[in-house]
This record gives C-alpha cells, sequence and structure tokens, in this order.
C-alpha cells in the first residue's frame, strides 16, 4: 500500500517534470529515453525518510531550474522572432455586412451595397526595435485602396480632389502624393478583387495615416485611421 503510493506520487511528480520541460529540452524525458523516470521513481519507493527528503528537494530544483530555462529560451525566441511584443498588427479594412442579411454566394451586390465603409481598429499599434521591424496586415473587404501616408501626416492634409485619372466608381480614387508612401492595388473594376490581404512593412517610429483612396468613402464616410509604430523600449538600447 505504501508502495503503491509513494509511486504514485512518483509518477505524478514525474508528469510535471515533463510538462514542464520545453520540447528541445536536451535531458528529454518525453518518449523513448525512460532511464531518468525509472531513477526518480526508484530513488523514492526504495527509501524512505532522508533520501525521501532528498528526492523531494531534487525534484524541486529541477523544476525550478526548468522554470528559469524556459523562460530565459522564450526570451531568446522573443529577441529573433519578434513574438510576444507586437511586431504586427491586423487591420479590418472595410467589412461585409450581415444586418440586412447579405447573401455574395453568387456575386457580389451592385454599387457597393453591403458594405461597412471602416476601418478598424481605428488606431492600430506595433511595436519594433532598431533591428527589427514590423508590419500590418490589411485585410481588405469591398472595393477599397489602402493608402499610407507619413508620420505626421493628418487627413485634412489629403487633397481629396487629386484623382486617378478615369476613374469615376465611387467619387474615384485620390491620387495625392505629397508624402505618400505607400497606394494598394487597384481593384476598383467590376471583377476586381474584393476581399485580400495586403501587408505593409513598417521599419520606423511614427504615426501613419491610413486611408481609403476611394474618394467617397474618405470624404464621406471618414474611412482613414492610424498606424503607431513605437520603438520597443527594451530594445532600445
Ligand atoms: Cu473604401
Amino acid at each position: 500500500m505504501q508502495k503503491l503510493k509513494l509511486q504514485s506520487i512518483a509518477a505524478e511528480a514525474v508528469t510535471r517534470i515533463e510538462i514542464c520541460l520545453p520540447r528541445v529540452f536536451p535531458w528529454k524525458l518525453r518518449g523513448g529515453d525512460k532511464r531518468a523516470t525509472e531513477v526518480i521513481t526508484k530513488s523514492i519507493t526504495h527509501i524512505g525518510g532522508e533520501l525521501m527528503k532528498r528526492a523531494v528537494i531534487l525534484m524541486i530544483t529541477i523544476l525550478g531550474f526548468c522554470g528559469i530555462g524556459r523562460s530565459a529560451m522564450s526570451q531568446t525566441v522573443d529577441d529573433y522572432r519578434l513574438s510576444g511584443r507586437r511586431a504586427d498588427a491586423t487591420v479590418s479594412f472595410g467589412l461585409w455586412q450581415t444586418d440586412p442579411p447579405l447573401n455574395r454566394f453568387a456575386g457580389n451586390p451592385a454599387m457597393g451595397a453591403g458594405n461597412h465603409h471602416e476601418v478598424i481598429p481605428n488606431v492600430s499599434r506595433i511595436n519594433i526595435s532598431r533591428k527589427d521591424s514590423g508590419g500590418v496586415n490589411f485585410i481588405i473587404s469591398g472595393n477599397h485602396v489602402v493608402a499610407i501616408y507619413d508620420d505626421g501626416t493628418r487627413p485634412e492634409d489629403i487633397d481629396p480632389n487629386l484623382l486617378v485619372p478615369g476613374i469615376t466608381t465611387a467619387g474615384g480614387v485620390i491620387d495625392d502624393p505629397d508624402k505618400r508612401i505607400y497606394l494598394g492595388a487597384n481593384e476598383t473594376a467590376p471583377t476586381g478583387a474584393r476581399d485580400r490581404v495586403e501587408v505593409v512593412h513598417f521599419s520606423k517610429p511614427g504615426t501613419y495615416l491610413v486611408i481609403c483612396a476611394i474618394r467617397n468613402h474618405f470624404v464621406n464616410d471618414g474611412m482613414y485611421g492610424f498606424v503607431v509604430v513605437r520603438e520597443d523600449q527594451l530594445f532600445a538600447q
């Protein structure tokens, strides 16, 4: 009975150790290497008293070490892969409506109906470091054109009367090049891709104005937002 109980404690302790170990941990206990498992089990079941205490202290030490190791490892991964510090953001650029119900199965509704002209979130934020930059994933739904202007540009700085020649749909497409750093794909034709993604790279801190260059969307619907790019203070020095 005593032995069974101790074996149960040992098995539970080993399971905890296995859970705490990273997958690439050199002392891999998962799968084929059962030697360490057997050693720990024996050390607990074989004797009680003083050695039992030592075994427990050993396990606590190993568990503590695992925690530190995992923390250090994730820090290293963060450094190199930009994870965990908001290196990118997702922005919904236009949304398909559901009230009233919308059915696009046979094709998109005419005249841009059924689409909500909004940038969500209105202000998105990413952090970059001096050695690594970030990006924003614009998920575009509807007849929209992404245009991005450099740090400090305000909506009132945009001249909505400068237009791309030959396009008249929804008031045309704004073509104000002053401080513009990105102009997205032209999908304004009836056969244009209404659902697409454009991933835009940002390498310098700043507050960037993002507008829908479809004139009516920008002027009448206020379809614009901002991307705030900050330097991560952890990596500033
Ligand atoms: Cu638009």
